[in-house]
């Protein structure tokens, strides 16, 4: 079988994947793209639901590697709508002509570290997912032979892939075999996104149902309409709290399950000021320095005081402001929100009166309430959220008190009631962080398994690399600030730490970087020290992984971008400390 060439090969044509691809070919590397999709964009290319939005603001989530790019760009709302971030994504590639090295409708299954020739071996499979897409029930929930799970299906595998990622390929290392290809690099980079693996709820009948079922994160391209329908909603997280408002204005009747409540804040969307856009580009480059500076790299108008040196009054007016002004600045209004339980309370205090002023039955205002600290998960950003909650036609199921007892062909039951369904919508998230590179078959020094490295938590050095699977590197992995910053900034700071340190085993002709162990267990150590110190351990959140059954409760993201990209920077001019390079 031919086996392709490359210096480097690149997994996912998200933004990580767009921009490492644009800078390896700037270093004159043969590199290549590999996407499961059937385009670029990532996120924005699967989550096309109603209402998907950033929750950065776009002048801020957006790349600043090219001063032309940024000046350039006209967004065209504070926050852009999905298909507009695609429309970028498309736009960027097109720009800096990277199409001709992506390869789509293809899923790396497998990636082995051959000792012998320093080289990454990796197999490819086609993947049948030109789009995001129905599931059927039957054929697509778990009954189609050669899949594992619902979650193969869901990812796009299809029956050869689950074969070849679960079978003998596992343990002998990446091989041809029907439908399969295979490629060579020196590097390997997973590119493969931070919420880039719906997870499917194991819910018995699911796959009986006899209507659609669409994952948020999986959408159809064509779009839905739900207009005159009865739909049943499971899942109350940013997703949810997106689409719902839109979907209650199609559907004859919606009905959410609720499993937690979460906090959510009115996004305060707008139109894009011209004024404004034009002073901020006048000193774009400045703006950006200025946002390393900040906690999470974005300019959410950070104060640096504690909640509770101020007055209860001052405080309640910060609150106020913060509210209406919107969106996740909120959590910026004191410095001591996410570390300290008395600061979090105050804030707790101020959404569960905004919660009740929100909606108009105290029993359904009730349910609605959080009962942990605000910002142990991520604070939802929405539009008319609450208000939903006010209309004849929408009702929340509190699945805690009301189990779901099973699906059937035509409906959702719990022990006292039946809900009627024409199509189901699961906003039941993703296998956050480390579910993307889990699900390849990754196999570094003497065949140790990345699976089994990370079974009991994932480690990485800096959530760059991981000891044991040398000229591997993460994008925004486990042990990086990642998914609690700006992620467009935080991506393009890991893919330029990465393209430089390739060129300095290049230039150096070295030919292996491996993570120190020592380096990597202090790390790791370190993390958990930060996060252990905030509230963030202290409610279930795909951030510590306990939204998926089976996987390890561990913290997994780098809190504070300053010292981190401080730490990168210093590890890098050091002459990449806490790595073992070799010839
Ligand atoms: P992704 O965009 O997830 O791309 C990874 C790609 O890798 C995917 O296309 C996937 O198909 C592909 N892939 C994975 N495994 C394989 C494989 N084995 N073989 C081949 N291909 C593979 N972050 C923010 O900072 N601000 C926001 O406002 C924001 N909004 C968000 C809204 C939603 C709905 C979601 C789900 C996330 C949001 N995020 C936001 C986080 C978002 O994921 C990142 O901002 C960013 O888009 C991630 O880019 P990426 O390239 O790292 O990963
Ligand atoms: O996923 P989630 P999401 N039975 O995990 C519930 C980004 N994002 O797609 O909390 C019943 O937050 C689950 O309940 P519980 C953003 O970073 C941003 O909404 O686990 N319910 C929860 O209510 C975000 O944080 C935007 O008890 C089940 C929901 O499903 C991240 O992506 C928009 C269940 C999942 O919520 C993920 O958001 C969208 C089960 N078996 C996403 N399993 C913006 O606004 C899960 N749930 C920019």
């Amino acid at each position: 079988m031919n086996v392709s060439q490359y210096d480097v090969i690149i997994v996912g044509a998200g933004f990580a994947g767009i921009y490492m691809l644009h800078k390896m070919k700037q270093q004159g590397l043969q590199a290549r793209v590999f996407e499961a999709g059937a385009g670029v964009g990532g996120t924005w290319f699967w989550n096309r639901y109603p209402g998907a939005r950033c929750d950065i603001p776009s002048m801020q989530y957006s790349y600043q590697f090219s001063e032309d790019l940024q000046q350039s760009w006209n967004w065209q709302e504070k926050y852009a709508t999905q298909a507009e971030i695609l429309d970028y994504a498309e736009h960027v590639v097109e720009r800096f002509g990277l199409r001709d090295d992506m390869q789509f409708n293809t899923r790396v299954t497998a990636a082995v570290f051959d000792e012998a020739s320093k080289r990454w071996q990796v197999q490819l499979s086609p993947s049948n997912l030109t789009a995001g897409r129905v599931l059927k029930a039957g054929a697509d929930l778990g009954k189609s032979a050669g899949a594992d799970t619902v979650a193969d299906i869901a990812a796009g595998d299809n029956a050869s892939v689950g074969a070849a990622a679960a079978g003998e390929g596992a343990s002998e290392g990446a091989k041809g075999g029907a439908g399969l290809e295979l490629a060579e690099a020196k590097y390997i980079v997973m590119a493969t996104g931070c919420l880039s693996v719906p997870n499917y709820p194991q819910i018995p009948g699911l796959e009986d149902f006899k209507g659609p079922i669409y994952h948020t994160g999986c959408w159809p391209q064509e779009g839905v309409d739900f207009t005159g329908q009865g739909v049943v909603m499971i899942g109350t997280g940013s997703s949810a709290i997106q689409s719902s408002p839109i979907i209650a204005d199609q559907a004859s009747a919606l009905t959410i399950f609720q499993r937690t409540p979460n906090y959510s804040i009115p996004a305060r969307n707008e139109p894009l000021d011209p004024e404004y856009v034009s002073n901020l580009k006048a000193r774009y480059r400045e703006y950006r320095d200025e946002n390393w500076q900040r906690a999470f790299g974005a300019d959410f108008n950070d104060n640096n005081q504690s909640a509770l040196e101020v007055s209860a009054e001052e405080r309640q007016a910060a609150y106020e402001e913060r509210w209406r002004v919107g969106g996740l600045g909120f959590m910026a209004a004191y410095n001591d929100l996410v570390v300290d339980d008395k600061a979090n309370a105050t804030a707790r205090a101020f959404f569960r009166d905004k919660i009740s002023e929100q909606v108009s039955s105290p029993e359904v205002a009730e349910k609605l309430m959080p009962d942990f600290p605000i910002g142990c998960k991520r604070l939802c950003v929405d539009t008319d959220y609450y208000a939903i909650y006010n209309l004849p036609h929408v009702q929340l199921v509190d699945i805690k008190q009301e189990p779901i007892a099973a699906v059937t062909p035509g409906s959702i039951k719990t022990a006292s009631r039946e809900f009627k369904a024409d199509a189901i919508v699961l906003a039941t998230g993703f296998d956050a962080m480390t579910g993307a590179v889990t699900k390849i078959d990754i196999r570094g020094r003497g065949g140790l398994s990345l699976k089994d490295k990370w079974a009991k938590g994932p480690r990485a050095y800096l959530g760059l690399a991981t000891q044991g699977f040398p000229n591997l590197f993460l994008v925004t992995g486990p042990g990086s600030p990642s998914v609690l910053s700006n992620m467009l900034p935080s991506i393009e700071q890991h893919v330029e730490w990465i393209a430089d340190c390739i060129q300095y085993l290049n230039d150096h002709q070295h030919q292996v970087i491996d993570v120190n162990k020592t380096a990597e267990d202090s790390w790791v150590a370190h993390v958990n020290e930060l996060g252990d110190a905030t509230v963030f351990p202290r409610c279930n959140s795909w951030y510590l992984g306990s939204n998926i059954e089976g996987k390890e409760r561990v913290f997994m993201p780098y809190l504070g971008v300053p010292p981190y990209v401080e730490k990168c920077r210093q590890v890098a001019e050091g002459g990449y400390e806490g790595f073992e390079i070799s010839a």
